[in-house]
């Protein structure tokens, strides 16, 4: 009896994967592949049930004759080892991102000879619908909340875009790229307050108040379902920062990362060219006790960013306080620096992992962006943040719009500098 294999990264089944099965079988022993949670996050998606219950899901589909695991989503592990007669798949991946796989797929079946089946994508109301209470599943706050702490165990670094808006969110949600045939997505956002800050023409001084930057949250998160991670500046006064925790966790943000200054913050970029006050050890140790006191979930993450570095005090001053913060409840330790060259940032993830191998590190490479992301997580670095380039990327465009407008006295000379009329449009989703 002839094979075939057919590949789910679903937690619900629909029309859609019955339908699949149906023309499969009759081609054949049925075979599917379930995708494991590793190459699932890295493919648009994020799994709301475990990799065991969807093996046992797609087990009890009438015709399935087994279960296997794909664990590359280019199914370089699957094909060659199964080397079944065909390949089923529905035809919706001949466009975008994802046509890099299907490329690849039919190479690797030619190899042995064998035949790649394309059904016609179903798309009716009920899959709509069950789409539809996936996406919103995941931005429940139970949901979101929990996203960071398991994509760190998942993940080699946790990827982590800036977004300051529902659009920014939107970008940091939806954008895939196809790179040597695998799809890649940020994994979460950085609400940063810098960009929150400069968005609304402000200086990043913690002038921009709590009740502002909810807003800002609340509105990336009605249109996104990826973790929040809050730029929280100094945490503000202790007894402040313990309402904020409990406000932030409701809302199901996963993290905040306060970090060790005092009085009038000033953004870490300008490091001792302006005059700024680090808190004592003490003081922001129960701050941190504080505030991990106050937070009524397991799953919020209250992370102590240590700002030694940016004000020159010394790597020892730095380890020092990552343990004492650590000590005094941190969920994790956002280490920072404003040199181009990452040495520090590496000295500093060496000693502390040498000490300490569990805690996550968080990293911000905004002048030492040379720095790529697997030497980051070789050194123990779990978070890697992008904390501004969306908001860099915006404002010269918006300028330059503006200047060619304004010379040209029309419009016509900013087009082809422009997103077209009819894809801005189509950008937002509608219910
Ligand atoms: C932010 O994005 O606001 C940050 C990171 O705090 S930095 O600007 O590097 O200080
Ligand atoms: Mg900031």
């Amino acid at each position: 009896m002839k094979t075939v294999y057919t590949c789910f990264c679903t937690d619900v089944i629909h029309d859609g994967h019955l339908n699949i099965i149906n023309e499969a079988k009759k081609y054949g022993e049925v075979i599917v592949g379930a995708l494991s949670d590793k190459a699932l996050i890295r493919y648009n998606k994020f799994p709301t049930v475990s990799f065991d219950e969807r093996v046992r899901l797609y087990s009890e589909i009438d015709g399935v004759s087994r279960v296997v695991t794909q664990n590359s989503m280019t199914y370089d592990d699957v094909i060659p080892a199964l080397k079944p007669d065909y390949v089923v798949h529905g035809d919706n991946w001949g466009n975008g991102p994802e046509a890099a796989i299907r490329r690849h797929v039919i190479k690797l079946l030619e190899e042995y000879g064998g035949k790649l089946l394309e059904v016609p994508y179903t798309y009716n109301e009920n899959v709509r619908k069950i789409d539809q209470r996936l996406k919103e599943k995941l931005a429940m706050p139970e949901y979101r909340r929990k996203r960071l702490r398991d994509l760190i165990k998942m993940c080699p670094i946790v990827k982590t875009i800036e977004a300051h808006s529902g659009l920014t969110g939107l970008i940091a949600e939806k954008t895939v790229v196809e790179n040597g045939g695998k799809l890649d997505q940020f994994d979460a956002m950085w609400v940063s307050s810098l960009c929150d800050s400069t968005d609304r023409g402000k200086p990043d001084i913690e002038l921009v108040d709590m009740s502002a930057r909810l807003k800002t949250i609340n509105d990336i998160m009605e249109v996104t379902t990826k973790p929040i991670i809050l730029d929280g500046d100094t945490g503000g006064l202790t007894e402040h920062f313990v309402y904020n925790v409990r406000t932030l966790e409701r809302m199901g943000v996963s993290a905040v990362i306060i970090e060790d200054k005092t009085g009038l913050k000033k953004n870490s970029l300008f490091g001792t060219e302006v005059e700024q006050t680090q808190d004592s050890i003490e003081n922001f140790s129960a701050k941190i006790a504080a505030g991990k006191k106050a937070q009524l979930t397991d799953d919020f993450m209250i992370i102590a960013r240590i700002e030694s570095l940016i004000l020159e005090r010394g790597m020892d001053d730095a380890l020092e306080r990552a343990r004492a913060f650590v000590k005094a409840g941190a969920d994790g330790i956002m280490i920072h620096s404003r040199k181009k060259d990452p040495a520090e940032i590496f000295e500093f993830c060496d000693r502390f992992r040498a000490e300490d191998a569990e805690t996550p590190l968080v990293v911000v490479p905004t002048s030492f962006n040379s720095v790529t992301e697997e030497e980051l997580a070789s050194s123990g670095v779990n978070i890697v943040i992008y904390a501004n380039q969306l908001m860099r990327a915006a404002f010269p465009a918006m300028r330059q719009a503006a200047e060619l407008i304004l010379t040209s006295h029309r419009a016509l000379e900013a087009d082809s500098m422009l997103m077209p009329f009819k894809e801005i449009i189509t950008l937002i989703d509608e219910l």
